[in-house]
């Protein structure tokens, strides 16, 4: 992605080009949902295809590439899981030290074990991510350590080129994009984005951001901070997001809106875009879908629009989520005749 993008990101000559080959996601095309959802057409952004499985690659390796640019020697990050199995991956590919702070008992068990096998120093503490994020500022800011949560300005910058790549495929912007709203990073970098592609002239119309809230995690919708976020969707239990005023100016500059969906809806979306399409997207990308329901049956998205769902983790990660969801595998005999009579071929 530094090779790729090299004059549209804060990179000096001194920056390191490294990568784990992040970015250059499919954009997938969802026939049977968009028919179903009475759309023009519905494209799947997987961001769960990058290397670690999810979009926080793509802002982790230009905050990487400054840290070691500036000589730091150890990455710090709070995390509902996805930034720590991120800040691991990099950290160990390019000799530094990763510490990451995680709620206890609150982050999937992909996750988790992505940092540990990546040889990152996992702390675990009783209390929730807003508070594991307090703890990292703290410590970053009375130590020589690069803090490489959202709050670090590459984060965002890096992150912004998935906009870039949605142009690209579609040679437009689409007319709404949906995405997830945890610590409000990737809204704010998303319409970074798309802004900066209207200032190079490739894009005339911008799309309508559709942001979602789990409905137990949702400060922006309700307009002041959740104490004690509770979904399903454990990347957006965030009761207290960094980048609140980032997300608010992108929802009101594109006139789009921050919805919320209930953890049933949640889970009900993430069966939805894996029986349909055959995409497993984790809770909290699912949601994305689960607000463009609710805002095609509101008619806040007309028939016939255009649509990017952004699906910003692998659904491999947090397998806990789904399971009990799911019908367990049938029993039967190694006997090829038992097994058709079964199935009724
Ligand atoms: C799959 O890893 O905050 O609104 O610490 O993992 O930019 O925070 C993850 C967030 C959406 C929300 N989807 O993005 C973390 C973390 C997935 C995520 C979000 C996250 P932001």
């Amino acid at each position: 992605m530094l090779l790729r993008y090299p004059d549209r990101l804060p990179l000096t000559p001194r920056t390191p080009r490294i990568t784990l080959g992040e970015g250059g996601t499919p954009l997938i095309e969802a026939p049977s949902l968009a028919a179903e959802l009475g759309l023009g057409r519905l494209l799947l952004k997987f961001e769960g295809l990058n290397p670690t499985g999810s979009f926080k690659d793509r802002g982790m390796v230009v905050a990487v590439a400054r840290a070691i640019e500036a000589d730091s020697q150890v990455l710090v990050c709070a995390s509902t899981g996805n930034t720590s199995a991120s800040a691991a991956a990099y950290a160990a590919r390019f000799g530094l030290r990763a510490v990451v702070v995680v709620p206890a008992g609150m982050i999937a068990s992909g996750k988790l074990l992505q940092a540990q096998v990546c040889g990152a120093t996992v702390l675990a503490i009783r209390g929730n991510f807003d508070r594991a994020l307090q703890v990292v500022r703290e410590l970053a800011a009375r130590h020589s350590v690069a803090l490489v949560n959202s709050l670090n300005p590459y984060r965002i910058e890096g992150q912004k080129t998935a906009a870039f790549e949605i142009v690209e495929a579609l040679g437009a912007a689409p007319d709404v994009l949906s995405l997830p709203v945890g610590n409000a990073g990737n809204i704010t970098a998303y319409w970074r984005g798309f802004r900066e592609e209207q200032a190079r002239g490739r894009v005339s119309a911008l799309p309508r951001l559709l942001g979602v809230q789990a409905q137990g995690a949702a400060p922006i919708v309700r307009g002041r901070p959740v104490a004690r976020p509770r979904t399903v969707a454990s990347a957006i239990r965030i009761g207290n997001p960094a980048s609140w005023e980032g997300a608010t100016l992108a929802r009101d500059e594109s006139r789009g809106t921050i919805v919320a969906a209930t953890d049933e809806e949640i889970l009900a979306a993430q069966r939805r875009l894996a029986s349909r399409e055959g995409v497993f997207a984790e809770p909290a990308s699912a949601a994305a879908l689960a607000g463009v329901d609710r805002a095609v049956r509101s008619g806040w998205i007309a028939p016939g629009e255009r649509v990017v769902l952004v699906l910003t983790g692998h659904g491999l990660k947090d397998p806990d989520a789904v399971r009990d969801e799911l019908p367990p595998p049938i029993p039967v005999d190694d006997d090829p005749a038992g097994i058709a009579r079964l199935l009724e071929l």
